[in-house]
């Protein structure tokens, strides 16, 4: 009772969700004294979801399956699955028994089914066979090379064609996107830490600085949700006089071509006029920014001299406003970092977005990009079906008073939306 009653507190008050103590839970669940689950809302942005848990093997279970519906391009049902993992990830303890979900949302009758079997033997059969189908296995792989989509892996896994090694034998001809993903497929599919991310930060930084004073860049995507590593690196840059941001990505992109940094770019133009095009529609919303999608060449020799020359013309900016000790050390530590990651090789490839926002904007656009997927897509659900609203990462709509509302923080687009404050590490549903 203790636990529901800190749990219940601890969403009024907008903290995120601790890890209670397992061992401790599991004494007292002893069948017939087992704790009830408080029931929770059912809008994965109206809670908590931490990035730690108490329900992996079942969420594990549930995303096997939400991804092979995505792969299957079946998305209603990879929605169902996902909400039910997110469900999940939201709950104070580990769950036991099935009952013990009895009154929580979001959880349909194929996921119930899938999280008794596990609960009851183990694992379940339909997860260990999709896990183990050579469609499964090919459209993973084959969607695992950059700029290879869910229709055109299944397109090519109907050719017989199931690995990138086959795809490279075939003979077809790939588009720019999709060699680079072929060449750099070993290095893309390892997972980025966050110490590279970090590296990448000080490149980019140094980049905008260089072509645009003034203008900042915030890590956004799962490495601000507090995640230790990601499948890329995502960038935010803005200007706080509107207007400055414009033409700001091809110059930025210049330079760190100039350095020798892309292996691959490709930037999209911001294609968002609210006067013209109205409130964005959700399923472009993610495309109308300045963006560009690349491979950076993160190579452990570059990068020591970058972080030594960033630190000391930080440490000299620092030494007029306010001292920052820290600033060598944090570098020295990066470069080390990158040369245990990097082993033998004096390079690696690493997928980076970067994404160019007006000021204006700046509060919805970080908001939007900070994930995750489900959590934006919870939000824009609840804007509109609670609230009449039309949520994009350019902005807010409201239908009934006919308006655009402005904000200036997230915890403002929250206010507007009638929710409380989730902070980045809570959404990571
Ligand atoms: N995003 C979204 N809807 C999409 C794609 C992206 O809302 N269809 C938002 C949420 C996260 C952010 O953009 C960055 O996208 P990803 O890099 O794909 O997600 P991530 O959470 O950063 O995941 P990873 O850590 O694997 O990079
Ligand atoms: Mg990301």
């Amino acid at each position: 009772l203790l636990d529901i009653m800190w749990y219940t507190e601890s969403m009024q008050v907008s903290r995120p969700v601790a890890i209670l103590d397992r061992h401790k839970l599991q004494e007292r669940d002893e069948p017939g004294t087992e704790l009830a689950v408080v029931s929770l809302p059912s809008y994965a942005c109206q809670r908590h979801t931490p990035l730690l848990h108490h329900n992996t093997v079942l969420i594990d279970a549930l995303s096997i399956l939400a991804e092979n519906a995505e792969l299957s391009e079946n998305e209603g049902r990879g929605v169902a699955f996902r909400r039910a993992g997110a469900l999940l990830k939201s709950l104070p303890q580990e769950i036991r028994r099935v009952e013990q979900l009895r009154g929580q949302p979001c959880l349909g009758d194929h996921s119930l089914r899938v999280i008794k079997e596990v609960l009851e033997d183990g694992v379940c059969c339909e997860v260990e066979t999709t896990k183990e189908s050579r469609q499964f296995k090919a459209m993973k792989a084959l969607t695992g090379i950059f700029g290879v989509g869910a229709k055109t892996a299944d397109r090519w896994f109907r050719e017989g064609i199931h690995t990138p090694s086959d795809l490279q034998r075939s003979g077809h001809n790939l588009n720019r996107a999709q060699r680079a993903g072929v060449q750099y497929y070993d290095d893309l599919n390892q997972p980025v830490r966050k110490a590279e991310a970090d590296a990448i930060g000080l490149i980019v930084e140094k980049a905008v600085s260089e072509v645009l004073p003034g203008a900042k860049i915030t890590l956004i995507g799962g490495f601000r949700r507090g995640k230790e590593t990601g499948h890329d690196v995502d960038f935010l840059i803005t200007h706080p006089e509107e207007g400055r941001e414009e033409g700001l990505m091809a110059k930025v992109v210049s330079w760190l071509e100039a350095q020798g940094f892309l292996l691959y770019h490709k930037t999209t133009r911001n294609s968002y006029l609210e006067s013209k095009d109205g409130p964005a529609r959700p399923p472009s919303n993610m495309d109308r920014f300045e963006r560009c999608f690349s491979i950076f060449r993160l190579s452990t020799e570059n990068e020591r001299r970058i972080t030594q020359t960033i630190s000391a013309q930080s440490t000299l900016l620092h030494s007029r406003t306010e001292p920052s000790p820290q600033t060598n050390d944090q570098a020295r530590e990066e470069s080390s970092m990158l040369s245990q990651c990097s082993g033998s090789r004096s390079w690696m490839a690493v997928r980076v977005d970067m994404v160019v926002s007006p000021y204006s904007q700046f509060a919805f656009a970080l908001l939007g990009w900070t994930g995750s997927k489900l959590f934006e897509r919870e939000l824009r659900r609840w804007a509109v079906h609670e609230r009449a609203m039309t949520l994009s990462s350019h902005t807010l709509y409201d239908s009934t008073k006919r308006q655009y509302l402005r904000a200036n923080s997230e915890e403002e687009i929250f206010a507007l939306l009638g929710l409380e404050y989730i902070p980045p590490c809570g959404r990571n549903a």
